[in-house]
């Protein structure tokens, strides 16, 4: 390894955010050494909080809120905003820096977005990776932000110890909600915009689904807040805070960390496919009467 990498690990595990932030943008980019850095960290277990939701539901809002409540106990957190819709969406991720901008200066905050990207089954191992990094640092929270959109962001989720999903009334009918796969990711429930007109009629309706369908041993909670008036902040914490505390048992500890260890390998098993070679290859070869695509699969295969 590169003699100048060699200092990071400790460095960042006693809190070097300027190096930390570097790391991150090694691993991202798939700099040289990233591979060599990943495997030098010491990777610590902080909680990593996922907030995900409909957009605009107040996901950075309420983060924002709980940061500071977090912040205000003398904690350590790190918030990892992914921004799914495109990674030019400059408008949201300025929104965001702008809301978030009060913590910036704070030594104790760690605040950095991700632009997914369109390649193959880039995004959740890239999400991994980073996440990972992040734990090598000194955090009592990281928190992982979502848009909820589609079938990503329930693998995103899937990520984080603890998930919360992000609704408010306009969301729709409650039935559909439920339907949309939010049921099987979310170990809490939060109504947002509880301020808002039929705020209790779906916060009471959401409660009765929720409670009818959840069969483990947490009962899956549903919150109210306001989250930019930061109301209802502290039950989103403890609610948190008792999820983490009841011990997720081994068995899906290590369910988890499989799923995880496949994704990585299947990354890195396509890291070198050049698809548009593929693409071309593919156009040529299937012209041939005799062409088949499991004989033309071999050379992919080791
Ligand atoms: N009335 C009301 N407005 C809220 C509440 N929480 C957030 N908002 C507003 O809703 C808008 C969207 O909030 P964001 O926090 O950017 O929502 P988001 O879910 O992070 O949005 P994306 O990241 O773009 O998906 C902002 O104008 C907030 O001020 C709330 O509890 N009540
Ligand atoms: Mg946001």
């Amino acid at each position: 390894m590169d003699h100048r990498l060699k200092q990071w690990p400790s460095a960042i595990a006693e809190g070097n955010f300027r190096l930390l932030a570097r790391a991150i943008s090694i691993v991202e980019n798939e700099i040289p050494g990233h591979s060599e850095l990943l495997r030098s960290l010491k990777i610590g277990s902080a909680p990593i909080l996922g907030f995900t939701g409909p957009p605009g539901a107040g996901k950075s809002t309420l983060v924002n809120a709980l940061v500071e409540q977090v912040l205000d106990q003398g904690k350590k957190i790190a918030v990892i905003a992914v921004d799914p819709s495109s990674p030019f969406n400059l408008g949201a991720l300025l929104g965001d820096r702008i809301r978030m901008a009060e913590h910036f200066n704070n030594p104790n905050v760690f605040i950095r977005s991700v632009a997914t990207r369109g390649s193959l089954g880039g995004l959740s191992a890239k999400i991994i990776e980073i996440l990972d990094v992040v734990r090598a640092s000194c955090f009592d929270y990281i928190i992982i932000e979502t848009v909820g959109v589609g079938q990503s962001e329930v693998e995103i989720a899937g990520l984080a110890d603890v998930t919360s999903v992000i609704l408010v009334p306009e969301s729709g009918d409650e039935v559909q909600t439920m339907k949309s796969g939010l049921m099987e990711i979310a170990d809490i429930f939060i109504v947002n915009k509880s301020d808002r007109e039929g705020a209790l009629r779906y916060f009471a309706n959401l409660k009765k689904l929720v409670h009818q369908q959840s069969a483990s041993e947490w009962n899956i909670p549903v919150l109210k807040t306001v989250a930019h008036k930061k109301e209802g902040i502290s039950e989103v914490i403890e609610q948190i805070n008792a999820y983490i505390k009841m011990n997720i048992r081994s068995e899906r500890k290590t369910l988890l960390l499989t799923r995880k260890a496949l994704k990585l390998i299947k990354n890195h098993r396509i890291k070198d496919l050049d698809i548009t070679r593929l693409n071309q290859q593919l156009g040529k070869e299937s012209l041939r009467p005799e062409f088949n695509l499991y004989a033309f699969l071999q050379q992919f295969y080791y």
